[in-house]
């Protein structure tokens, strides 16, 4: 562990007494889907939690030491552009093939059915099969971040965290980003399940504005046969009286439960398009862009890491757990910040001339 553990971590989140002390385990877990996922479990002795460290913690990447070296990783105007007229910008080279493999030894290591990784309790969600078939196998969680360091690195990866800054705010200003949460998508060779479409921030309305973005970072090539994620352009402006579209399937196994809530002119317009993401490679999308996935039927595993952030200054909608029942609450009304929600990146840090 490097000696640059964050000195201005100061944002605790607030520690009045909410109302989330007197919630019963029926309100917590609005669905199922997440009360299958709970993870209850001690860590070892002396297991350290890295989401108290809000700096990368080194070996994945070189972090940039100047503005200059900030700076390459802007987006052109073009691909700013591109993003708000179709609501997702694919094919980003983020990683390299040998970081990929870094990430895929710890990813590993999650998917050992045999074993739990001894971090495993620092998981918000853990979902071994998120659809519970069987012959549709899901692997999806949240909280990795704070178990192994390249995980945790990946949240701080300058190739990510400069062009969200770019993207996340809908008045096109360059903004300050925060951690929102990290997610695991893997579908085994041969049995993968699909993922349900859906938009992200019908899952997030406990906080507001929605100044939200998602990057989903390709371990394995993605195809149309192994399960790759495929968009519906246009989607992102698909609301009803101003809220995401109804979640039609909590546990994300039925690909044709979508079209139940969809308006004859939505159902003209819905025309999947693959991403086609190389290994490494990473698509930006709008928090309302409707995106899915078919199963994986081929002989090799399709991996996945999906990092989500938001606008510095989005609050709390909520007097109940954000994550997972374990953290402290952020009462409605307040400031997302702390130690889950770090600052990924300002673009102030692009103005360093040495
Ligand atoms: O891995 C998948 O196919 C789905 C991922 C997803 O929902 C996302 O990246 O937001």
């Amino acid at each position: 562990m490097s000696s640059t553990e964050d000195p201005a971590t100061p944002d605790q989140p607030p520690t009045k007494k909410s109302k989330s002390d007197d919630i019963d385990e029926k309100t917590m877990y609005k669905n199922e889907a997440r009360k299958k996922g709970v993870v209850d479990l001690n860590l070892p002795e002396g297991f350290k939690d890295l989401s108290t460290v809000h700096v990368p913690i080194g070996g994945l990447f070189d972090q940039p030491q100047t503005g200059k070296e900030w700076h390459k990783y802007k987006l052109t105007q073009e691909q700013v552009d591109s993003y708000w007229t179709n609501g997702y910008l694919p094919n980003i080279r983020v990683l390299s093939e040998d970081q990929c493999d870094k990430l895929l030894e710890d990813y590993k290591v999650f998917l050992d059915p045999d074993k739990l990784h001894p971090g495993h309790g620092l998981f918000f969600e853990f979902h071994r099969n998120q659809g519970g078939d069987p012959n549709n196998v899901l692997l999806h969680a949240l909280g990795h971040w704070r178990i192994t360091a390249a995980f945790h690195d990946v949240c701080f990866l300058p190739a990510i965290a400069v062009p969200s800054s770019q993207l996340i705010d809908p008045s096109r200003e360059e903004v300050d980003v925060r951690l929102w949460h990290d997610q695991l998508f893997a579908k085994p060779a041969k049995h993968g399940g699909v993922v349900a479409w859906h938009q992200d921030y019908s899952y997030w309305t406990r906080t507001k504005p929605m100044k939200h973005l998602t990057i989903h970072i390709a371990l394995d090539d993605q195809t149309v046969e192994n399960g790759g994620l495929h968009f519906i352009p246009g989607s992102h402006r698909w609301t009803r009286n101003g809220m995401p579209l109804p979640i039609t399937d909590d546990n994300f196994a039925d690909m044709e439960s979508i079209k139940g809530i969809l308006t004859e002119e939505e159902k003209a317009d819905f025309k999947p398009t693959p991403s086609l993401l190389k290994k490494g490679e990473a698509s930006f999308h709008h928090p309302l862009m409707v995106h899915g996935s078919y199963s994986n039927r081929t002989d090799k595993p399709r991996r996945a890491c999906v990092v989500n952030y938001f606008a510095d200054g989005v609050i709390s909608d909520t007097d109940d757990p954000l994550l997972s029942q374990k953290e402290p609450v952020i009462p409605k009304g307040c400031k997302m910040e702390g130690q889950f929600f770090p600052i990924v990146y300002k673009p102030q840090w692009e103005s360093v001339s040495t």
